[in-house]
């Protein structure tokens, strides 16, 4: 590879839009740095889960009642171990934890971020080696920086969010973060050990073909969803468009596949679970706030953004339907024909 085309690390890359900011302190660097180590430490366990004793159910059940898997328990540990021990994060909110974890230290009570965080998403698949996901999301406190934090600074709508971002664990490790400006993607090199720019300013097409959601739960959606896929199999057949399903159980690379190649991923309510089954906080809030910066949209129902949704509990759950501007204008017209919005 020509040497002049050097590629550039995270930490080399956060510091350089630090110019950009002249007010920035360097805290967010700092915490993306130690967001960056925490995974590079997660990958290494990931990429050989089937190789050591692993795998499997840790024997526990988490606070959402689902059976915990031991890869989650050491990615919650990792990110907490980093977070707590650096300077850049006042606490944390985990899916993994029943409450808030405050930091109340000297340092960490001084920090002006806290973050939300899913450790492992689609740790279902772990075992039959499917892509993974950490999710988080970062916000500046509203309570006195020197105090410790309280819930009123986790529990904030999405439009309040920093940064927000996910690190995928696939064929490759590709960390991909959003701030108010833009969004960029890093792929783990493990030569060097080191997170390098690989995705540029990533845009999410206007439109796409790729449509991703459990179909084995069409009879418990809105009605108005089932219309929207039959006209959108049929518009697209004579619109020479073919649409093609691909949904795997893993929304972090679901969502990561529909925001490079363009597309539309949607967990509805249903009539047994109208808020559906994914968290408002540390997993609807964060690709919601990435894929509107890359361009695209994501909403609650027919007309409730999901970033304006204010919530009341850390573990709250929120429908959520996400991806290129143009299918989710087309979606949208069909939601609201009888437009439920979520209460
Ligand atoms: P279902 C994984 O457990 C997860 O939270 C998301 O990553 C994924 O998109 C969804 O649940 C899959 O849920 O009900 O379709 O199996």
């Amino acid at each position: 590879m020509n040497p002049e085309r050097r590629l550039m690390t995270l930490d080399e890359f956060t510091i350089q839009e630090l110019r950009n900011f002249p007010t920035a302190t360097g805290e967010l660097a700092g915490l993306l740095r130690d967001i960056g180590l925490a995974a590079k430490r997660v990958n290494v366990e990931v990429n050989k889960a089937g190789l050591v004793d692993i795998l499997g159910d840790a024997g526990k059940v988490n606070v959402q009642g689902e059976d915990v898997k031991k890869l989650d328990v050491y990615a919650n540990d990792q990110f907490i171990r980093v977070l707590k021990g650096g300077i850049n994060c006042a606490g944390v909110g985990s899916e993994e934890n029943e409450d808030i974890l405050v930091f109340d230290d000297d340092h960490s009570n001084r920090s002006k971020y806290v973050m939300l965080m899913d450790p492992l998403d689609g740790s279902g698949n772990i075992d039959v080696n499917v892509s993974i996901g950490t999710i988080f999301s970062i916000y500046r406190r509203v309570t006195p920086l020197g105090l410790p934090a309280t819930h009123e600074d986790f529990l904030q709508p999405g439009n309040r969010l920093v940064a927000a971002g996910y690190i995928i664990y696939g064929p490759s490790t590709v960390l991909v973060y959003a701030t108010r400006r833009w969004v960029n993607g890093f792929t783990l090199d493990p030569s060097i050990g080191e997170f390098c720019l690989s995705h540029r300013n990533i845009r999410c097409p206007e439109d796409g073909d790729i449509i991703s959601i459990n179909l084995a739960n069409m009879e418990k959606y809105d009605p108005a969803l089932n219309e929207y896929f039959r006209s959108s199999m049929i518009e697209g057949e004579k619109a020479g468009r073919r649409y093609t399903l691909r949904y795997i159980g893993s929304m972090v690379a679901d969502i990561h596949r529909n925001l490079i190649k363009g597309g539309i991923f949607i967990y509805p309510g249903t009539t047994e679970k109208p808020k559906g089954k994914l968290r408002l906080l540390y997993e609807c809030n964060p690709m919601a706030f990435i894929v509107e910066v890359a361009g695209g949209k994501a909403f609650v129902d027919a007309k409730t953004r999901i970033l304006d949704v204010k919530p009341h509990a850390i573990h709250e759950r929120s429908p959520m339907f996400i991806g290129s501007g143009a299918m989710m204008d087309r979606l949208m017209k069909y939601l609201q024909v009888d437009a439920k919005v979520v209460e």
